[in-house]
């Protein structure tokens, strides 16, 4: 609707659509049902292409691409090597989640509650890989403040700032007691160091081993094991309360010099500020909770209550506490040990080490296999093609061995609203079409992007305008959110995988397409989740038809040169200039509710408009202006109901496609503003009458009998 609306007022529109066809659920099914994801991919998309069509979407088909072919994702790689290039790639070991369903390691948003994303009754469990990162909490602080400029709605803009989560405090340092070992933690309340009595430490922390004293150390080692094995989530919120084992280390104070005891807590994260923290039993509820389950003692004297400037200002005079911001969010994990996705363009040689392919070298085209099946082993399916996997060193020329990791979805989707500027570039995009067509004006997507890919390709877009390689800095101005479809049958969300979907197909086949259109508009509020209700076709359809027999009553009298029933104006609820207010006011508000996303709304005004003009039609049918109200009309219906538009178009008689016509213009009442003019009325160049101090209210053609000018007094 939006574009071709948008289209019809004159703007050039871009109104693409694609397939983001890498990764798991391609993967999966094609698992599942033995098929290649190319072939299933091609399936889905040609159904969703034909239903697309179906119901009057008016995409430009000749942009449309899947970010599985290789002329796009050699762009993919080709974006993942200026990260490389640009220092934001790296590789790391780290505890990864695995889901034993799967067979593979799942990304942090692929874990739900503990559980596998796919797999909702699967729990996660834990390894250790070497894996890439890309370094997105470089931009953490450009993430979170352009936000506030953004016209996005206001709850996926808080997402992105929780996501991002950034907050100021202070790393304070304890000195291990009889070592110069220090253990820093970071503390958004330093001034409340005065009441700490424990330090506590993550089980990931890497100093847990090496300070637990010998007759700890097996305590600590099991304490430790198990932690690991449960998800962060299970670990931060278990309603066990926090669980926790004695290092038997202690640490200085560095105010009061007092002796406190070092633990391991399970509700210390181990990625977040220092994996340590200090536990301040008066002023934090969990750790009066950790400190008396361990009977902690709280010494005579320990207490926050100090002015909290001076002892912050003491702390940082004594070198004892450094001013820190931290991040929640975390570095993207981008490598899949998966067959479909883009291959990471790396070269490992053991003569250089990592080294990237060549640019004339792209793309590293994804092999052909057979079996699609994950090694199981955590190495990527394609580990085991040895055509693959053997090359030569871009640097050194002698023989290496291939990244065998392939690249998260989310570096597809990171820039394909680049390519389709130009989907056809040989380069990844054409640098002129990018400036010409974005950043994208108006973004529509479900909320479940809030963060991830909004989050990572406004990420990218950042690092290409650093590179100069874009002119903006933010990807989508303009984001808005369509609520999901419920099915009536069980209130959940309509799904394939849940086979309670209504087809767009049995639908048509039904009602039509526009019926669909107004219907599925009509049950609810853009941006809030409704449930398919097919009532509401019954009363589309009557609409529709409505609509159709008021144009053809006006289009067959005027055939028949009926002479309108009565004088011009008595007919309907009020008189012509009443119906031109209406008119104007209908006009003005199909526009706003469109840009405004207010579709239930609009279909509700359209149906209240019809009904007046039902009413307005006794009299006028035939007539001029009767003929020019349903020529807006049908101008102000293109964009909600295409199918009828066009049809109604034509029969008006209007040459072309309503969707290429102009939007109406709202009448200005200009000329009852404007200073009184004197208007000549002529016949084959000869002056029959002049119209002084009034207004040409309305005139009426009566095809081959009469052209009436009907005056009003000038307002
Ligand atoms: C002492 C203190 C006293 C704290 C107090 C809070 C309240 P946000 O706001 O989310 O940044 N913390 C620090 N690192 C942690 C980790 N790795 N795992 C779990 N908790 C951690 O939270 C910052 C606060 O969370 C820090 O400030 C620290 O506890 C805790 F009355 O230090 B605070
Ligand atoms: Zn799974
Ligand atoms: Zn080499």
């Amino acid at each position: 609707m939006l574009a071709r609306y948008f289209r019809m007022r004159g703007f050039a529109v871009l109104h693409p659509m694609g397939w983001d066809a890498f990764g798991l659920p391609a993967e999966n099914e094609a698992l599942l049902r033995g098929r290649h994801p190319r072939v299933t991919t091609e399936e889905y998309a040609a159904t969703y292409r034909r239903q697309l069509r179906l119901v009057g979407c008016s995409y430009d088909w000749n942009r449309e691409f899947a970010t599985s072919d290789p002329a796009f994702y050699r762009g993919t790689q080709w974006g993942f090597l200026l990260l490389y290039r640009r220092g934001l790639v790296y590789r790391a070991s780290g505890w990864q989640w695995w889901c034993p369903k799967c067979r593979t390691i799942l990304a942090n948003e692929q874990v739900e509650q503990g559980r596998c994303w796919r797999h909702p009754d699967t729990p996660v469990e834990r390894r250790l890989l070497d894996q890439w990162y890309v370094r997105t909490t470089a931009y953490a602080d450009a993430l979170a403040t352009a936000l506030d400029q953004m016209d996005w709605p206001e709850r996926i803009k808080a997402m992105q700032r929780n996501w991002i989560g950034r907050s100021e405090g202070a790393d304070l340092r304890f000195r291990l007691e009889g070592e110069r070992t220090q253990i820093s933690v970071f503390t958004t309340r330093p001034e409340t160091v005065g009441g700490a009595v424990f330090l506590a430490l993550a089980p990931e922390h890497p100093l847990v081993r090496t300070i637990a004293t010998s007759d700890c150390a097996d305590a600590v080692e099991a304490f430790v094991e198990e932690a690991l094995r449960r998800s962060e989530v299970d670990r931060v919120a278990s309603a066990a309360g926090p669980a926790g084992v004695f290092t038997g280390a202690w640490v200085i104070h560095p105010l009061s010099g007092s002796r406190l005891p070092v633990f391991v807590a399970d509700y210390v994260v181990g990625h977040y500020g220092t994996g340590a923290i200090m536990g301040v039993p008066e002023s934090d509820e969990r750790d009066a909770t950790f400190a008396a389950r361990f009977g902690i003692p709280i010494p005579a004297g320990a207490t926050g209550t100090a002015p909290a400037g001076a002892v912050v200002e003491e702390l940082l005079r004594r070198g004892a506490a450094v001013r820190a911001v931290r991040y929640r969010m975390r570095d993207w994990l981008i490598s899949r040990q998966r067959y479909w996705g883009a291959p990471i363009p790396l070269v490992h040689c053991p003569v250089c080490g990592v080294v990237p392919v060549a640019e004339e070298d792209l793309p590293v085209l994804l092999p052909e296999v057979s079996r699609y099946e994950p090694s199981g082993t955590g190495r990527s399916p394609l580990a085991g093609i040895a055509s693959f996997l053997c090359t030569i060193c871009p640097q050194c020329g002698g023989a290496a061995e291939r990244e065998t990791d392939t690249l998260d979805g989310f570096a597809d989707s990171n820039w394909y609203f680049l390519r389709f500027a130009d989907p056809h570039a040989r380069a990844a995009w054409a640098p002129d079409a990018v400036r010409y067509w974005l950043p994208v004006d108006w973004y529509v997507g479900g909320a479940e992007h809030a963060v991830m890919h909004l989050l990572y390709a406004r990420f990218f877009t950042k690092v290409l305008h650093d590179a100069g390689l874009v002119p903006f800095a933010e990807p989508f101005l303009r984001l808005r959110n369509q609520g999901s479809m419920l099915s009536a049958e069980d209130g959940s969300r309509m799904s394939k995988s849940r086979a309670n979907v209504v087809t767009p197909d049995e639908v048509v086949d039904a009602h039509g397409a526009d019926a669909l259109r107004i219907g599925v508009m009509f049950l609810g509020p853009f941006e809030q989740d409704v449930t398919w209700d097919s009532a509401g076709l019954t009363g589309a359809g009557r609409f529709l038809r409505r609509m159709y027999a008021l144009v053809h009553r006006h289009v067959s009298s005027r055939r028949d040169g009926d002479v309108p029933r009565g004088p011009a104006g008595a007919g309907g609820p009020g008189n012509d200039a009443a119906l031109r207010t209406r008119l104007a006011e209908v006009v003005t508000s199909t526009g706003a509710a469109i840009e405004q996303f207010r579709f239930n709304v609009l279909v509700a005004m359209l149906m209240s408009f019809l009904h007046d003009l039902e009413r307005w039609e006794a009299g006028r049918q035939g007539s001029a202006l009767w003929g020019e109200v349903l020529r807006t009309t049908v101008l102000l219906l293109a964009p909600v109901v295409p199918f009828l538009a066009e049809e109604a178009w034509a029969m008006l008689g209007e040459p072309g496609s309503v969707h290429h016509a102009a939007w109406p213009e709202a009448p200005t009442g200009a000329a009852s503003h404007s200073a009184p003019i004197t208007v000549v009325v002529e016949v084959d160049g000869r002056v029959r009458d002049r119209l002084r101090g009034r207004r040409v209210g309305d005139i009426v053609v009566v095809p081959d009998r009469v052209i009436n000018l009907v005056t009003a007094p000038q307002a």
